[in-house]
């Protein structure tokens, strides 16, 4: 057992230094994908059962006032592994084929963890980025830089979305069962990537008749791989597909086979679910498990998945000192293009047969209100954390920072500049963890205290913009009246902070 003892030294509210000498905990991240804060049983979702995630839930603590950084996956997806905010690397939902958009020379929650000798892995979907700027990525020989360029040692992932292309595995920097007689190629149109000798696919727009999955509405009308229409084109790497009804399987033996190989050393494993973003195809096991249809059987999929990491952890002995964080990139979405028959999108709420995915928060991914990042948020280490509910606001851009606290490593002023160290909040032992936090969607808006203020969006539902607007959470949880005429100085005290943070390098 190669097991180095950790010295924890935990700065604690009023209570002093607390120390004890443990064992560096593995963490594993599971994270899913526009998965809303009312779709878990124990945040009160009655129509989906996720006994697997309330289990958590109930042995670990449980936060009513945890965000991801933005309400979209991308900038979410940056953020937690930066600490830094999408918006100052531009960052915002990416294409196809984008290139790697964190830089390869800053400090990320891989590389932290490195430097504390542990092993890294991401298992999921990825949609960060693969390749070099200004370089077409070459998907049949060496597909870098990725994952293994930010600090992960092992790598296995859905390039994109489930819903882009290019639709294969890729295992470290090689497409997975690709055949080097059929070579894959990914690009912005049909014409740029059919080459004769590779196979063609049909073309969403033209072929209808060949979505025989379910068809998309909009959108996603471009490359048809499997009878579902995907965003963007690709030909060839037929033997590389992947079947979207064995995913989540694929995902969970990916899983488990890296937490069992590196049982004996700490390791952190970022589980990155495709479940429930759209194209949703549960297994076949799963279908038919809620009255909601594809979006419902794909949470009870995700459930499943989660108890299939939790048992492997306890199988081995690992699951009193893992971390196991449980969380999501965005709130919900219903219908988001394809007619796998979910509601279908009318309002900024949005209800599905009488299931709400944003509990009693108004509005969803892509928006921001609170339902765009208000997102379940679960924390369970037996060893130090007590079973309970916290409503400190906490967000997943302090998770560079949080664990640098956890693992005595210290930050430099450059590193992930927007990361605040709230492990106190974070374990239970503070009430309150950040004071003042950013929420980005298409625009940004400001909480403090009671307060969000919301700047100037430059869309909203319907396309249009949306004037700044001023809430006040704790007596309208649900931001149903907007209060800036009653409060303009309040609104332009949190609108001058806003864009001071704007301006700052960081807001650490
Ligand atoms: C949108 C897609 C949506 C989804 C989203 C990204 C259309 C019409 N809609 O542009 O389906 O892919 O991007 O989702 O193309 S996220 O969770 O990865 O941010
Ligand atoms: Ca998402």
């Amino acid at each position: 057992m190669n097991r180095i003892k950790l010295i924890l030294t935990l700065t604690l509210c009023g209570v002093g230094l607390a120390e004890a000498a443990m064992e560096r905990p593995n963490v594993v991240i599971i994270y899913g994908d526009d998965v809303g804060f009312g779709d878990v049983g124990v945040y009160g979702s009655e129509m989906i059962p996720t006994p697997n995630i309330d289990r958590l839930a109930k042995e670990g603590l449980r936060f009513t006032d945890g965000h991801c950084s933005a309400a979209t996956c991308t900038p979410s997806r940056f953020s937690m592994l930066t600490g830094i905010h999408g918006f100052r690397h531009g960052v915002s939902i990416l294409p196809p084929n984008a290139p790697l958009s964190i830089p390869t020379d800053i400090l990320t929650l891989p590389k932290l963890f490195k430097q504390a000798g542990y092993v890294t892995g991401v298992v999921g979907k990825w949609h960060l980025g693969i390749g070099q700027k200004g370089v077409a990525t070459d998907w049949n020989g060496e597909v870098k830089p990725g994952p293994l360029e930010i600090g992960f040692d092992r790598s296995f992932l859905l390039p994109s979305t489930n819903d882009r292309v290019p639709c294969v595995y890729l295992n470290g920097h090689r497409v997975v069962n690709l055949d080097p007689d059929d070579p894959l190629y990914v690009g912005k149109s049909k014409a740029e990537v059919d080459r004769p000798g590779s196979t063609p696919y049909p073309n969403a727009r033209f072929q209808k008749k060949a979505m025989t999955y379910y068809s998309s509405t909009h959108g996603h009308n471009h490359s048809v791989i499997n009878g579902i229409g995907r965003i963007g084109y690709m030909a060839g790497g037929k033997s590389a597909l992947w079947d979207d009804e064995t995913i989540t399987d694929e995902f969970v033996k990916q899983a488990r086979a890296f937490i069992t190989e590196n049982r004996s050393k700490p390791f952190f494993l970022y589980f990155a679910s495709q479940c429930i973003h759209v194209p949703r195809a549960p297994n076949p096991r799963f279908q038919g498990k809620t009255e909601l249809g594809y979006r419902g059987d794909a949470m009870v999929e995700f459930d499943w998945a989660v108890g299939e990491i939790f048992q492997t952890l306890e199988q081995l002995g690992l699951a009193e000192n893992t971390i196991i964080i449980f969380s999501s990139d965005n709130g919900p979405v219903y219908d988001d293009g394809y007619d796998d028959g979910t509601t279908v999108r009318t309002s900024t709420k949005e209800v599905d047969r009488g299931h709400d995915g944003s509990g009693i928060y108004r509005g969803g991914k892509y928006q921001i209100y609170e339902g765009g990042t208000r997102v379940p948020f679960i924390i369970r280490w037996p060893l130090t954390v007590k079973p309970g509910v916290s409503d400190a606001m906490v967000n997943q851009i302090d998770f560079i920072a949080s664990f640098a606290a956890l693992l005595g490593i210290e930050l430099s002023d450059e590193d992930a500049r927007d990361s605040w160290n709230i492990l106190p909040a974070l374990l239970g032992k503070e009430a309150v963890g950040h004071t003042v936090m950013i929420e980005e969607a298409h625009g940004l808006a400001l909480r403090q205290g009671p307060w969000k203020y919301m700047e100037k969006q430059k869309y909203s539902w319907g396309g249009k913009p949306a004037a700044p607007k001023l809430f006040n959470l704790a007596d309208d949880p649900g931001e149903t009246t907007n209060v800036i005429a009653r409060y303009p100085e309040k609104a332009a005290e949190m609108d001058r902070m806003l864009k001071k943070f704007r301006r700052q390098e960081g807001v650490r």
